[in-house]
This record gives C-alpha cells, structure tokens and sequence, in this order.
C-alpha cells in the first residue's frame, strides 16, 4: 500500500497519533496529530530509532547454542552471536520447535509472552505469536496482567467486573460537571495518561481538571510525590504503602459520626457488617480510629478526621491509581477504595463513587465506542496449563511446585522452550539477579524483537522483527472514536522482517502454513479485519467507507456513549441490574475469598504490613522507600535510547529523585552518580535532588536497559538504573499472585568509583558460525 516513503505518513504510538516525516529509511520528525489537545512528549523519541544501532539486523543464533545444541546455559547474557541467513536460520528454529513438541509436548513451551508491542490490530506480536502456537497444538500461557496484578483477580469478586472499571468509568465530562472533591490515592499523574494500549488519538485528562477546578472542584494528592498532579491540589503524603490504613481511618471517622450511608450498604452492599466489627475493633480489639491510622501513615490525626468529614459533606470521587496495587498485599487498596466510596454512598452516581486508574492510563474517564474492534483471531489453544504472569521466575525455577491462585492449587509445568514476541521480562519482572539465574534453566530461549534488548541478548533465537513504523495496521481500541489507518512510514530495515512473516515460515517449514495464514498477506488481513469491523458499524446504521477509502482518508469517526457513570444501571435497579458477584452486589465481605483461608487476602479489606515499607524492621537496614513507577521520558524500555529519554539522564544515568535533605545527610550533589542497593542488587543512577519528593522516598522510574557491570555474574550491578535489580519478586498475595515491583526499601550511596560506560545500546559481539554457515559481520 506504501510506496512514496517520502512523504508525511500517519501513524500511531501507544502514546499518540502523529505524521511521520522521513527520508533515508529513518523517521526525522514526528508532528502530533492536531486533535490531539495535550500530546505525549514520548512522540519525541521516535525520530532515529529505526536505524538506531541498538536493533537487530540480521536473524541471529546464540555461539553457545550451535555450538553445544539446545540446554541449560548460564552463558546466557554473556555470549556472543552467529548471523544466519533467513533460510538457514528458520530451518534451526522449525527444528527445534519440533523436537520440544515431539519429545515434552506443547505444555514445555511457555508463550505468556506478555509485553506491550507496538500498537496496531494486527502486527500485534503477542496475538501473532500466540495463534502459532496454537496452530503447531498451544503453550502454556500466563494470566493477567503487571499492570493490574491484583486488581484483574479481586475485582471481579468484588464487583463482579474489571474491564468495566476502565472501559466504562465515571467519563471526565461527568467528573468535571459534577463532582466537588477529587480525593487521589497516587494523584493523578499526567504523565502516565499519555500512554494507552493500542494508541489513543486525544488526551483530555489536563483540560478536564482545569474545567474541574474552575468549577470549584477540590482535589486532594494522596501521594509520596507532589508532582503525582498537576495544577492545584491539596498534598497529602502518608507513608508508602499505608494508604489501606488512611482509608480505614477515613471510614471509622464516617461510620463512628454516623456520616456513612446506611441505605446505601444496606442495599447494594453485603457484608458491611463483618467489615465494621473489624474497622471499630469489635472483631481484634484495634478500634482503626485516626489515631491509629495516624501512627502508622505518620499524617496528624486531626487531618485525617477533617478530611473524612469533608468528604460526607461533598459529592466526593474516591480514586485509586494502579501503582497501589502493584505492592505486596495490593489487592487492599482497591478493595478499600471501594467500600469507602460505598460508604460515602454516591457510587452509580453523577461525579461521586469510585475510580481506578485516571491518572493511571488514558482510558478511563474515556468514552467508549460500542462496536466491537477488528480483530485477529488467536485460535484455541489446547494445552489448559497457565501460570500467573509475575511467576515466570519461580515456573522456570520450580517446575511440579505448586502454588495457590484464587482458590485453586495449581503446579509449576516444566518448560524447555521460552518463546517471546513484544515484551522485555528485563524491563517488566522483578529481581533480575533471580530473573537471570530463571533464563540460564530452559534449553532454548527464542525471542522476537526490533531492538537488542536486555532479553534478546538472552535469547538463543534472536529474530529480526520490524517495528509498526515499518509496516502499515490499523489502530483502534475500546475507548477511543478513531479507526486509524497506521500507515508504513519507512522501509524495512537491513534484514528485519514482521512478525507474521517470520512466524508464517515457521508455519510452512512445520506443515501448518495454511492454518496460520488462511492464504492471506498482511494487506489482507487488514482489508478482512476492516470488512468485519465495517459490518458491525454498517449494522448499527452508519454509512462506514469500504477499505480503498478509508485508507485515503486516513481514519474514520464512530460515535461513542458519552456521559457515563461507572455503575448507574447496577444504581438505578440493582435487582434488575445486578452485579455479578455471588450477591449480585458490592462484596464488602466475600464469602469465597474468606473461604480460601488466605492469610495475605482475607475476606474483607485489612491492613495488612507491608514487606517493604519503613514502618517494618528491614527499613533499619535499608532506610529509603524506593518508588519504582512509570518514567515520564518514554513508555517502559521503549525508545530508551530517544531524544526525550535520552535528555533526561544525568551522566547518561536514569535520574533518580531524592529530597535534598535525604541527599545532603547521605553527601549527595545534584547530578553526581550514586549507587542505589539493597540485599537484592544495586545499579547506579543519576542524582536529582527535589522537595517534590517526601523526606525519605526516592524516585527511580523503570525503564533503563539493563547494563550488568560484570555480564557473567546474574547478580551484577546495573551501571545504568534499572530498579528492578531492587525490587522483589515476592506476589501481591495468594490470591492473585500479581506484581509488586512497585516498592522496595534501598539505601544510597555516593558512588566515588570510576562512572563505567553504558553498553546497554551496542550490539553483541558477533563471531562466524562454527558449523560454517554463518558469515562474520563484525560487532
Ligand atoms: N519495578 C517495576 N516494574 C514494573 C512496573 C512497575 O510499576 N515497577 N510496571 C509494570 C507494568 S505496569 C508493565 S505493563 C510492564 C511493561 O513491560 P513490557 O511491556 O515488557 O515493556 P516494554 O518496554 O513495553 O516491552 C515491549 C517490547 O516489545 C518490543 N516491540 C515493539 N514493537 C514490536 C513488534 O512489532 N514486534 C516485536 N516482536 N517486538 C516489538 C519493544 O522493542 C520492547 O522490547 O512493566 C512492569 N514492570
Ligand atoms: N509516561 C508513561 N506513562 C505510562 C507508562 C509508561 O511507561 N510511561 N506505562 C503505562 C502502564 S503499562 C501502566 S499499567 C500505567 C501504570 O499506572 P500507575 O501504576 O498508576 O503508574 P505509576 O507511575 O507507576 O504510579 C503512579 C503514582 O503512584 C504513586 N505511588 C506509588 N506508591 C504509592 C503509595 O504507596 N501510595 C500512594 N498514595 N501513592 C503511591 C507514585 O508516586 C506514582 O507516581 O501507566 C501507563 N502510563
Ligand atoms: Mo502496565
């Protein structure tokens, strides 16, 4: 469909929509699209990353792996690399693949594969990886995702929904029409609402607010960063970690004035009683008055009380970020959130209730569109064996372990073949040290990326894949009015191939080509995905262009529901309209988690101490509450080596934030390099001193490619600032077994050695294949 590459070309990042300008095979300029009302400054790192040195030019194999065939290796990560041809190169792979199928079964493939790609319906590598695999008879899977661990397990239990928190959240409209009193735990960053996944074509979160607060409209932070908003807001900064306790004293303050609304959780709640014999310490003897959640959040108790009673005394939106979840125990916080909120009574009503995510990605506050969005069937896959996503490590490391996940016993399977497409384990797990010493266990490790990522140098099986700027897609997703045509802005580059090309090999060479492909190219894919998806909106009544024209125009418009309220028909007939939890309502108190008998989930929100928090023994030792959040600069690893990423590095380290008290105590200087370490690992990164930032919390966004000092030792330092050689790979909790990368206590050093290079960008060393296949290309 492209040809004149030449010329500006729409496109669309998870962080927005723009017109790529480029010549020469790479991307110069990016212009945000101009119904964009606050772009991410993300875009900025696309021109120059397609012919960045850091990506993948040729299919490559890992020396040790020719050379001793597949099998554990703890060479991984510190080998170097054969360059094949394609051909050559797919026949190895095929092979392989076939014998772990033949001689363990599907079940020793693990194809959880979990990452976020690039956005696009159909060149979505996971989608692309997991329908081969179901063709050559299925993978064992993961479950869930990182970024809502605990929420995707425990919310539907409670309300009986997750996506419907998002997708159908109170819109911002509604919020900035009605509502009075924001209260924010996490804030509500602006700098996360610029990601959205699959792409987002506006970005209205800024301009809601500012119409919130002309209105009147109060907004509270509860938050360790006072930049966690923008513009106005009230700071409030609690110990990490304790915001379960803030909020039960906020509730014992409603339930103990007599200010929470009775007909409310008498009718469209069950379970309130059970929860306030434990929140007024009829059940433990602990009354959770504002006194003690005053000793253990370190706010005064009097502001605790005042803000509980404003709260009944306006319509109030209770909000909970998904970084309050991403903890140990982080079921609790959204749980809470919720029975406050429906203490407060105002859920299912204009501008009051309950909030999950403004401030956390675009969507919620969103509209939605009600068309279902084309589509790329993955196909069925045969093998039932699934782990949850955050135990990649304890699967490799523990296979016929078992575990516990919501209310079920399960076992670790036994993988020989790690296959991935789209993700970085090295950006997205926690405890690389423990991660590395995982990936040296399986016998082959095949990975598919555009770029040399920490993973791929990893890998056995490197493949080349192409990045969406390469190909032409179509962007949509739930929340947003635009089908957008995602058009191939440059050629590929050197060898590089898509996905789906790579993966259709693979089908032939195992006899499955025609499952796989069903006789299609890429371009036809597209025009079949669109000619299904213009049938639901032709059905519904509207005259939606056919392909060709479409593709000339550049995106087309669907209707959206505006003005929603999240939960307003459960409201208006909660028999009718039930949830559908066991009750058909909001489970304050669940009978099925309280029948797993889970010491770390149980059966209504508590407080539960975290591992990581200065309130607990371990801050003796490791006095600062590292906050591992989402970097401002980019999206995840993506484009780490970009403009906008690139410029906020300090001596070509991740910034790290300290308050400058914390820093003075410790010796520290803006922009000086300083070790960051715990009993897990240690990296180093790039001061910067800021009172945004709490006494004791330090700030160090994920995101910095993992750059072992020593590439031999699992446990070596990262010279460049990845926080996750710090953070533990310990579980929310037995429940959902999600992620809590989110927290870990550390301390930090000025580090007064010689400042090691960042090697994380170049390529691995290249060596001419031993078998004489492959043909040398130099490093
Ligand atoms: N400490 C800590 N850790 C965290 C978090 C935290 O709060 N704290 N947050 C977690 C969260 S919420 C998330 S979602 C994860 C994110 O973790 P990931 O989603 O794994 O991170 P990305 O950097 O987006 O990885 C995507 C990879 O896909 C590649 N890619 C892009 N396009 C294509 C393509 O077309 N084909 C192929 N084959 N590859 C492509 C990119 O180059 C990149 O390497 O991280 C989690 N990790
Ligand atoms: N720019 C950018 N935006 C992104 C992403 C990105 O990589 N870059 N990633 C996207 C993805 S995949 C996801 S899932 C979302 C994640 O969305 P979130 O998980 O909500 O985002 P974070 O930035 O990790 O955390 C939000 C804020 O919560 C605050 N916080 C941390 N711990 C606590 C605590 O204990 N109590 C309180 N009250 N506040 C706390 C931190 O100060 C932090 O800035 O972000 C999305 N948006
Ligand atoms: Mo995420």
């Amino acid at each position: 469909m492209s040809s004149e590459h030449s010329a500006p070309r729409q496109h669309m990042a998870h962080w927005g929509m723009f017109t790529a300008q480029s010549s020469d095979g790479e991307v110069t300029s990016v212009v945000p699209d101009r119904g964009d009302a606050d772009p991410s400054p993300a875009l900025g790192n696309i021109p120059g990353s397609v012919r960045h040195r850091s990506r993948v030019r040729r299919p490559a194999v890992r020396r040790g792996w020719l050379r001793d065939g597949p099998g554990a290796s703890n060479d991984r990560g510190n080998d170097s690399f054969v360059e094949l041809e394609w051909d050559e190169f797919i026949d190895l792979l095929a092979g392989e693949l076939r014998r772990v199928v033949d001689t363990h079964g599907n079940e020793a493939i693990y194809g959880g594969s979990y990452g976020w790609a690039s956005s696009g319906r159909f060149h979505h590598a996971q989608s692309q990886l997991h329908r081969f695999l179901n063709t050559i008879g299925g993978y064992t899977r993961s479950v869930n995702s990182y970024s809502l661990g605990a929420t995707g397990v425990i919310m539907p239990r409670v309300v009986g929904t997750h996506w419907k928190l998002f997708a159908r959240s109170t819109s911002w409209e509604v919020i900035a029409k009605h509502t009075e009193l924001m209260v924010c735990f996490g804030g509500v960053p602006r700098k996360n609402t610029g990601t959205n996944h699959g792409g987002t074509s506006n970005h209205p979160t800024r301009d809601a607010l500012d119409r919130f607060r002309a209105r009147g409209g109060q907004l509270v932070s509860i938050s360790p960063l006072r930049d966690d908003v923008d513009g106005a807001a009230r700071w409030l900064a609690p110990v990490p970690g304790t915001d379960v306790a803030l909020m039960l004293g906020l509730a014992y303050v409603l339930a103990s004035e007599g200010l929470h609304d009775t007909d409310f959780l008498a009718r469209y709640c069950t379970g309130y009683d059970r929860f306030e014999d434990y929140l007024l310490g009829r059940s433990d003897g602990v009354p959770k008055d504002p006194a003690w959640a005053s000793v253990i959040t370190g706010l005064p108790t009097d502001v605790i009380a005042a803000l509980a009673r404003q709260m009944a005394a306006h319509t109030t939106m209770v909000t909970v970020t998904w970084s309050l979840q991403r903890v140990r125990g982080g079921e609790q916080a959204p749980w809470m959130g919720i029975t406050l909120a429906a203490m407060l009574g105002g859920i299912g009503t204009p501008g009051a209730g309950f909030g999950h995510g403004y401030g956390s990605m675009n969507e919620p506050g969103l509209a939605p569109v009600p068309y279902p969005l084309p589509t790329f069937w993955q196909g069925v896959n045969p093998v039932q064996t699934f782990v949850p996503v955050a135990a990649v490590s304890d699967m490799l490391l523990d296979p016929g372990g078992r575990f516990e996940y919501d209310g079920r016993s399960l076992t670790y399977p036994d993988i020989k073949l790690v296959h991935w497409a789209g993700g970085n384990p090295f950006h997205h797990h926690q405890d690389i040290g423990r991660l590395r010493r995982a990936l040296a266990r399986p016998e082959t490790i095949v990975v598919h990326d555009p770029y040399w990522t920490p993973l791929a140098r990893h890998a056995d099986f490197v493949v080349p894949s192409t990045t969406s700027l390469e190909r032409d897609d179509l962007s949509c997703t739930r929340n947003d009015p635009l089908m957008v045509a995602m058009q191939q802005a440059v050629p590929r580059y050197a060898d590089a191939r898509d996905d789906y090309d790579t993966l259709s090999m693979l089908a032939a060479k195992l006899g499955v080509a025609e499952r796989f492909t069903e006789g299609r190219t890429a371009e036809q894919w597209l025009r079949h995905m669109y000619g299904q998806w213009q049938g639901f909106v032709r059905a519904a009544g509207h005259p939606v262009p056919d392909f060709d024209e479409f593709w000339r125009t550049g995106s087309y418009r669907m209707d959206t529901e505006d003005g929603l309220t999240l939960f307003e028909e459960f409201r208006a007939d909660p028999v009718g309209q039930p949830l559908r939890t066991p009750s058909g309502r909001i489970e304050i108190f669940s009978s099925d988690i309280d029948g797993f008998g889970y010491d770390d989930c149980p059966g209504h929100p508590t407080w539960l101490e975290p591992t990581e928090w200065l309130g607990g023994a371990r801050s003796a030792d490791f006095p600062l509450h590292l906050i591992a959040n989402q970097p401002k600069s980019r999206l995840h690893s993506q484009l780490d080596h970009g403009a906008v990423s690139q410029a906020s590095k300090v001596q070509g380290r991740e910034p790290i934030r300290l308050h400058p008290g914390d820093a003075e105590s410790r010796g520290i200087a803006e922009g000086d390099v300083v070790r960051v370490f715990n009993d897990r690992g240690a990296c180093l990164a790039g001061a910067v001193l800021d009172d945004a930032v709490s006494r004791g919390v330090a700030q160090l966004s994920t995101g910095a490619w993992y750059d072992p000092l020593d590439p031999a030792d699992p446990q070596s330092m990262c010279v460049h600032g990845n926080p996750n050689v710090l953070t533990s790979d310990e579980h929310t909790s037995k429940l959902a077994q999600g992620c809590t990368g989110q927290h870990a206590l550390v301390d930090i050093e000025l580090w007064t050695g010689a400042v090691p290079p960042i090697r994380a960008y170049e390529q691995p060393t290249f060596v001419v294949g031993s078998a004489g296949w492959a043909r040398s290309t130099g490093g």
